[in-house]
């Protein structure tokens, strides 16, 4: 399998993030790619090349052009008011607050286009991000050029990011822009496989009233897990999407047994879907030791998920996400590959 990688993840390094009541070291930080791309070269898992040059307008399919603007310009507002560390927002526009003006100044504009805090910008930050989506992009022109199967070791993440909004590690939504170009370039349906540990809020919301994608997610009950505020069972689309949403959300403590159950479940969908293409959205922090989250998965299980979606037969797009038990990412994601590749065979 072919694997996508660009060095430039590395211009974005956030210093702290906002956990448990305190500022901590990022969780999301260069090293996760690092330790993936490792792993794909020390198990010969096939040839890495550098992304190809897409321009802006596969971005503006998915992404709203105010939305790419900020993120554009964001840090040179921030360090022209005088800040050297990080970007953070600290106000948000919640409930009968006014969401028809967008603010001017810095402080708003974070708040504005920001779900969370988890969104760090410092001065790479942009071209890290614009180059994690040009991977994606990438594998996607692979998956139209007849290739069966490619990866796209995107970082930063992806799936929480929405069409005008950032948050949980993520700024453009690297799945979602590969899809809309596989839809492009002449796939008609589309599946997403979002098997990250957190709900895919940013997929589900960008899709969600569309029947030419469909969107399955794998996730902690947002009851009790973030983002919280959407990833519920009952949200199944919305207009002509109706129907072309589905939610598989688990308890804490979930262990491979009932994890594979939700896993087939969501397999069945995408096979009665019968999609050209199929995008998966590869978290990894369902693994027992991740620092942040509470499955209970062990690194043989990946290979086991691998399996089954290589089993579904579909031109498939594996595109990083989360993970954040830094030793074992490489071994985890990369058992995904390869239990994929051992069922394709
Ligand atoms: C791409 C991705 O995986 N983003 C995840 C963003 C999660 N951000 C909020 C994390 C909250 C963690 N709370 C548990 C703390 C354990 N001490
Ligand atoms: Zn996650």
């Amino acid at each position: 399998m072919l694997t996508i990688y660009s060095d430039s993840h590395r211009l974005h390094h956030g210093q702290a993030e906002l956990i448990d009541g305190e500022m901590r070291p990022c969780f999301e930080m260069p090293s996760r790619a690092d330790m993936v791309l490792a792993r794909v070269q020390a198990v010969g898992l096939g040839e890495v090349r550098p992304p190809q040059a897409f321009g802006l307008e596969p971005v503006l399919r998915v992404h709203d052009a105010g939305f790419v603007q900020f993120l554009q310009s964001a840090w040179q507002r921030w360090s022209a008011a005088g800040r050297s560390h990080d970007a953070l927002p600290l106000v948000w526009p919640v409930r009968r607050l006014r969401t028809d003006r967008i603010p001017q100044d810095i402080d708003g504009l974070l708040g504005y286009y920001a779900m969370d805090a988890g969104v760090p910008i410092t001065a790479g930050t942009w071209e890290a991000v614009w180059q994690s989506a040009q991977v994606a992009m990438t594998g996607a022109q692979l998956l139209q050029q007849g290739e069966r199967a490619a990866f796209a070791l995107c970082r930063p993440p992806g799936h929480h990011a929405a069409r005008d909004y950032m948050g949980g590690y993520c700024y453009l939504n690297n799945a979602a822009i590969a899809v809309q170009m596989l839809r492009d370039q002449g796939a008609e349906r589309v599946a997403v496989l979002d098997v990250d540990y957190h709900h895919g809020n940013g997929t589900q919301d960008i899709f969600y009233r569309r029947n030419d994608v469909l969107v399955a997610s794998i996730h902690g009950d947002p009851r009790v897990e973030y983002p919280y505020f959407l990833g519920y069972a009952d949200e199944i689309g919305a207009g002509e999407g109706e129907g072309y949403n589905a939610n598989f959300p688990l308890p804490h403590g979930t262990v491979w047994a009932a994890y594979q159950q939700a896993l087939q479940a969501a397999c069945e969908r995408v096979r009665q879907f019968a999609p050209d293409a199929l995008v998966v959205s590869l978290g990894v922090d369902t693994y027992q030791e991740d620092p942040i989250s509470q499955f209970k998965l062990s690194s043989p299980d990946y290979l086991r998920m691998g399996e089954h979606i290589g089993g579904l037969g579909c031109p498939t797009l594996f595109v990083m996400e989360g993970g954040y038990a830094v030793e074992e990412i490489g071994i985890n994601a990369v058992n995904v590959l390869q239990g994929f590749e051992s069922a394709q065979a």
